[in-house]
């Protein structure tokens, strides 16, 4: 693929120094293939600076975050160490453009996990599952894009934070979680929001990244996608989301 470096660095640039950049396909123009290979070409970026690889997002896997963002089609993000926030932490709201955060469920995996694979086998490559916060933050102004444009943009994701993990032996298909922003609740949901269970989420995970040729390895973390519609955060607040049996996670953003 050719004439796309300057979006890719358009968007690494943005990325990095948290500044907004305009729309840059309103008309549509753009093939989901063109948009996954410019956020492949944009985190490739993010790798020679040194970033190390630590797994995958999946996006739009609930119906409450198709309907906030005004779009239908799953999607998928990399994600890098650099984006893997402590638990407890005081994060830098200058890390951001404008953040959002959304609860989601993280698996870490012992095994491999590529192609097509039935959910019996997605499950028996899960070393552990934790609660986890996703900080969105769409380099786009105003948090506006089409569906190319968002994928180009690794999905909006920027930062994640991820919970005590616990054995997957438990059944996660229909946990209930509360997001809560300075012991507020704020978001109310469940985990089968998630595709109906957010082990569907991991089967199309092993699906998507085999077919971008980077299958799902051991060690990695795939977080499923948001559960409830994300909400803006602001400096100094507190944000939390506990999930039943999987406690809870939460940062300060200063
Ligand atoms: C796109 C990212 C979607 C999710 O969990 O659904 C996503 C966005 O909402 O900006 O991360
Ligand atoms: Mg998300």
């Amino acid at each position: 693929m050719t004439g796309y470096e300057d979006i890719t660095i358009r968007l690494d640039d943005a990325a990095r120094y948290a500044r907004e950049i305009p729309q840059f396909d309103t008309d549509n123009m753009l093939s989901l293939r063109d948009a996954y290979e410019i956020q492949r070409a944009s985190i490739a970026r993010r790798l020679e600076r040194g970033e190390r690889r630590v797994g995958l997002k999946m996006g739009f896997t609930s119906r409450a975050k198709m309907v906030q963002m005004g779009l239908s089609d799953v999607i998928w993000g990399r994600l890098t160490d650099a984006m893997q926030l402590e638990e407890g932490a005081n994060v830098e709201r200058s890390r951001f453009v404008h953040p959002r955060v959304e609860p989601e469920l993280a698996f870490l995996l012992k095994k491999p996990l590529a192609g097509n694979v039935t959910g019996a086998e997605a499950l028996a490559a899960v070393e552990a599952i934790a609660p986890a916060l996703e900080v969105i933050d769409s380099r786009y102004r105003d948090f506006k894009f089409t569906l190319p444009e968002v994928i180009a943009d690794n999905a909006s994701s920027s930062g994640f934070v991820v919970g005590g993990w616990h054995s997957a032996s438990t059944d996660f298909s229909n946990l209930g979680l509360v997001m809560s922003i300075d012991g507020r609740a704020v978001q109310i949901g469940s985990t089968a929001a998630l595709l109906g269970d957010p082990l569907r989420s991991l089967v199309a995970a092993a699906r998507v990244s085999a077919a971008a040729g980077e299958p799902l390895q051991a060690g990695w973390i795939v977080l499923a996608g948001g559960a409830t519609p994300a909400e803006w955060i602001h400096p100094g607040q507190h944000i939390a989301m506990r999930m039943q049996g999987l406690g809870s996670v939460g940062f300060q953003l200063v």
